[in-house]
């Protein structure tokens, strides 16, 4: 028995808001887990502090499925995305203490390594196609293999995941949320072109990839499902909101190319129609905000009966922990396809020291005991929460909300 003794939930903001959990054992070692949910932090932080860490004190940290099962059916109010990060976050700090405590990486505890590295994409982004694709080349002099272009739309003032000005590109760029306009007719008519160049430039051996961050009707992502295709692209990601699972039937009666959604699922009932009927090749949900390392695997084992692969969320506002945690099961699954890398700043680095490495357009999880990653704690509080929240789109005729 490891005997659980205390948790403590730390909000901070080096470079960016982040939630950790840390438990500690009696007579054993910590475990460190990710809670950063992008702009509602505050409210995982306190579904932790109020309402599980009471439950968790005098547990046995071994029991990480007892534990899962406990939070998620315990609760009885199931799933959405408070909860699961949450519930998270405490998967993550137990399979943590267990690695230490066996003295192996976590790799080892799910089954070993299945590959040498984790394919990993990043993202090349800018103003102008010849921006983008001067940022994707850059990138591939790094050594990576697989790069999602982004690009700014003509006629648009401003477009998510492009950066403003010369700072790296953050999600969560305003203390209020920022209202963009959207123009989806603009977007079709700009993309191809960015596609068109990038494949020119950068080579047919080179990975590229897409993401349309919800943005399109299903009869729209259709057309740019087409229209790209003989760019051979890894995959589309997120081409429709897809609360209504049902919506890619129509997308994949129409386009070859790959479909990527599920950064924003939290549990495994979001994806079960979409896996079952093969209406993507890549589910996206990951370990901090689909419940953690022990559901995550089971989606992933769903997946894998009707041959999806994994491309697990990697943006910034998953702190290193979740990056550790991601890359322990990337390595281990039969089914993984490719792994997101958006580079944190030098101060997250540093407040969340972590053993993942990358070489080669490959990220290896490193086998200290454990995940790997760790959290600077008197570094940490030296940076306050601050407020921050994604931008928001209304349509440009009309003024409508656009899906996100
Ligand atoms: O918090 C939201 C971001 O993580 C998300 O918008 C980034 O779409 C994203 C991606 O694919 O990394
Ligand atoms: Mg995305």
């Amino acid at each position: 028995m490891l005997k659980i003794e205390s948790a403590k939930v730390i909000v901070s903001c080096p470079g960016r808001n982040f939630v950790t959990l840390k438990i500690e054992t009696k007579d054993g070692p910590y475990g460190v887990g990710d809670a950063t949910l992008n702009g509602r932090e505050l409210a995982v932080a306190s579904y932790l502090s109020d309402h599980i860490v009471p439950c968790l004190i005098g547990r046995d940290a071994h029991r990480i499925e007892d534990i899962w099962q406990f939070l998620y059916r315990g609760a009885y109010w199931r799933r959405g995305p408070v909860t699961m990060t949450a519930i998270a976050a405490v998967d993550m700090a137990l399979w943590d203490i267990k690695a230490k405590a066996a003295g192996m990486p976590l790799y080892q505890l799910l089954g070993g390594a299945a590959r040498d590295g984790v394919l990993a994409y990043c993202h090349a982004n800018g103003k102008t196609v010849e921006e983008t694709v001067d940022d994707a080349l850059r990138l591939k002099e790094k050594g990576y293999r697989a790069i999602r272009l982004q690009s700014g739309v003509p006629g648009l003032a401003a477009t998510y995941g492009v950066a403003k000005g010369k700072l790296p590109y953050e999600p969560a760029d305003a203390d209020l949320p920022a209202e963009n306009l959207w123009s989806s007719e603009k977007y079709l008519r700009s993309v191809p072109s960015l596609f068109e160049a990038g494949r020119d430039k950068l080579g047919a051996d080179v990975h590229l990839l897409h993401d349309v961050h919800h943005r399109l009707t299903p009869i729209e992502a259709a057309r740019l499902g087409r229209d790209v295709e003989p760019y051979r692209l890894f995959w589309l990601e997120d081409p429709v909101v897809a609360d209504n699972q049902e919506s890619f039937r129509l997308i994949r009666g129409h386009t070859t190319t790959p479909l990527a959604v599920g950064e924003v699922f939290n549990s495994i009932f979001d994806c079960k129609t979409l896996i079952e009927e093969q209406l993507i090749d890549y589910i996206r949900a990951t370990v901090v905000h689909a419940g953690g390392i022990t559901h995550v695997r089971r989606i992933a084992a769903l997946a894998d009966l009707y041959n999806v692969r994994t491309g697990f969320h990697g943006a910034t506002d998953l702190s290193p922990v979740t990056m550790a945690c991601a890359l322990h099961v990337d390595l281990s699954l039969p089914n993984f396809g490719i792994q997101e890398h958006m580079a944190h700043c030098e101060l997250t680095e540093s407040v969340f020291p972590h053993a993942y490495k990358f070489e080669n357009g490959y990220f290896h999880p490193g086998d200290t005991p454990g995940h790997g990653a760790d959290i600077d704690e008197k570094q940490a509080a030296r940076y306050p929460y601050k407020r921050a929240y994604l931008p928001v789109n209304r349509l440009e005729q009309g003024g409508a909300m656009t899906n996100w």
